[in-house]
């Protein structure tokens, strides 16, 4: 049994996804982008949903900005543009939402300031069912995800 749960958490520590005992709502690769000054800057991450329930992101806060909201870029014949999920997202039992750029992503907006690589910065997810969950999203350089779309 011991060997067991120590490969168990072994996996668990390869895959980065810390799991939550309370809810069981699990966060993988979560990320935001160095910005320049006066931009706002998006954050990206996986949402696993393990509570066996659907659940609904409705709401999403971080200190460092004056507003934070769930989008959805789309491309609208042609043009890509930022839809706010005013409703919120629904992640289905078992399903994952995936937030990266050119899909659905948080948006920071007016940013005390400019995020800089290295750092990072904690934002809370509030979930209709499983509550409130802390991530944290270090800055990665502005290469790392596909540039033109947040
Ligand atoms: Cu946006």
């Amino acid at each position: 049994m011991k060997t067991l749960s120590a490969t168990l958490l072994l996996a668990l520590a390869t895959l980065s996804l810390p799991s939550f005992a309370d809810n069981d709502m699990a966060i993988a690769q979560p990320w935001t982008r160095a910005t320049a000054p006066g931009a706002p800057a998006a954050g990206y991450m996986t949402i696993l949903n393990r509570t066996g329930k659907a659940d609904n992101l409705l709401d999403v806060s971080g200190s460092f900005a004056k507003r934070v909201e769930l989008h959805q870029s789309l491309s609208v014949d042609g043009v890509m543009k930022m839809v706010h999920q005013r409703e919120g997202v629904r992640i289905p039992a078992g399903g994952e939402l995936v937030l990266k750029p050119g899909g659905y992503h948080l948006m920071f907006m007016a940013l005390a300031k400019p995020f800089v690589v290295g750092e990072t910065y904690s934002v809370k997810l509030g979930f209709e069912r499983a509550g409130v969950i802390e991530v944290v999203l270090p800055v990665m350089a502005f290469e790392h995800g596909t540039e033109m779309a947040h």
